[in-house]
């Protein structure tokens, strides 16, 4: 069974390759995303070094100048009405002057350092004699600069996001509070190009779309400036900001490997690290929550980004995370299958997109962050369900995390590529 997955997770991330990058799937997702493309890389060099070096080269190549890396890179090929808000929403080349190619303005989690690291791994020959991380270690260095200097919008030093599609967990019930207070573009005004594709009761409402766009069209106005004016949706994500930290580790690898000094990347993993404890650990609920940049308040909320702190290094309340893991609320320790929501709560819903489906991004997470803290078997039965799962459903977008039951796109990009990681 093994073997025939390996392949069959091949044949995907190799049917989602254009060229030069994986779309997430096919229909649903037809351009680059960022953190997809750090995890579709880390599958995919165990199909092709080579490969997932160039996915990780081509996403870095639509670097902003400020250092940015956009959530989406746009393909040229792909009409312009296949994914909304398309290139034309964007108007990226009015702020960098570069018109291909075309990209969003926001980000998502800096998964990138670790992926270049574990891709690198892979085949350290190839990428020296191609330089892979002699020419990435600068841009990783000035994105995750990016996020440290121009978004710590809030106290104690945290990096903050300013839309929910930057969080990667789009409709997160943790973001219903700041979301009320945006006003909706009437669902008339945009159209949406995702229900062509896929369920309406697996996506965000109406009413969720109407808000993105109105936060992504004002950031726009805003000339996708970060400052002096704090947008209406910013908050401090404890995803967001464990995967930096987690990257510095990973940078501290590759600037010893590069020649560089790891020094600075230790140090800032240790700064992030006591900041996500000091303002987002809550020690009553064993979980980390996003804190609201606007209130200074706690979004307290049972996602799971709350527990992929667990990837940091040395995170002194890991064992308390994972206690918040194997009890009531997520049971992975059972299920294996890590709800993105609290379960016992009133919000979870077992098909919605991110308001309690399992990912397997996510499950790859807590699987590395379980075993960097000793907790081996709970990270076993991750594994082994997530194995499972995809050998049963296929390589779905999530999961239904009580039944395995596979919901969202099919032969999606990083469901296949995390589990080449999980089967090597
Ligand atoms: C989903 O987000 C995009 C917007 O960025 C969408 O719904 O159109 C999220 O699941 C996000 O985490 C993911 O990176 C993206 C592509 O797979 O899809």
């Amino acid at each position: 069974m093994t073997a025939g997955l390996r392949e069959r997770a091949s044949r995907v991330l190799l049917a989602n390759w254009q060229g030069q990058s994986t779309v997430p799937a096919a229909d649903l997702y037809p351009h680059q995303w960022s953190w997809d493309s750090a995890f579709i890389a880390v599958g995919l060099r165990h199909v092709s070094p080579r490969r997932a070096q160039r996915e990780l080269e081509s996403l870095f190549g639509a670097q902003w100048p400020d250092g940015r890396v956009p959530h989406i890179v746009f393909d040229r090929a792909t009409p312009a009405g296949a994914y909304f808000p398309g290139a034309d929403f964007w108007r990226s080349a009015a702020v960098t002057g570069v018109r291909h190619p075309a990209t969003s303005g926001l980000v998502q989690p800096p998964v990138h350092a670790i992926a270049a690291w574990e891709t690198f791994r892979a085949d350290p020959e190839l990428a020296r004699r191609r330089g892979f991380l002699a020419r990435l270690y600068p841009r990783l260095v000035a994105w995750h600069r990016y996020l440290t200097g121009r978004r710590a919008l809030g106290t104690g030093g945290l990096v903050s996001i300013v839309h929910p599609w930057e969080s990667g967990m789009d409709n997160s019930p943790a973001w219903d509070g700041p979301l009320s207070r945006v006003e909706p573009l009437p669902a008339g005004s945009f159209r949406r190009a995702d229900l062509a594709h896929a369920v309406a009761g697996e996506r965000p409402t109406d009413t969720d779309y109407g808000r993105y766009v109105r936060l992504a069209a004002d950031y726009r106005d805003h000339g996708y400036a970060d400052g002096p004016a704090i947008p209406a949706f910013a908050v401090q994500d404890p995803l967001t900001n464990a995967l930096l930290a987690a990257a510095e580790a990973a940078l501290a690898d590759i600037a010893a490997e590069v020649g560089a000094d790891p020094a600075p990347h230790h140090a800032e993993l240790k700064r992030l690290r006591e900041a996500m404890v000091e303002w987002l650990f809550d020690e009553g609920d064993g979980l980390l929550h996003a804190r609201d940049v606007h209130t200074g308040q706690s979004l307290r909320a049972g996602s799971v980004a709350g527990l992929v702190p667990l990837v940091v290094p040395g995170l002194p309340v890991a064992d308390a995370l994972v206690r918040t893991a194997v009890g009531d609320r997520f049971r992975i320790g059972e299920t294996g299958l890590p709800p993105s929501y609290d379960r016992t709560d009133a919000l979870f819903d077992t098909s919605r997109y991110w308001r309690g489906p399992a990912w397997f991004n996510i499950g790859w997470l807590l699987w590395r962050g379980l075993r960097l803290h000793g907790a081996t078997g709970v990270a076993d039965t991750v594994r082994a369900a997530l194995v499972r799962a995809a050998a049963r459903a296929g390589f779905r977008e999530y999961l239904d995390p009580l039944t395995g039951h596979g919901r969202g796109a099919r032969d999606f990009s990083w469901s296949a590529a995390v589990t080449l990681d999980l089967l090597d």
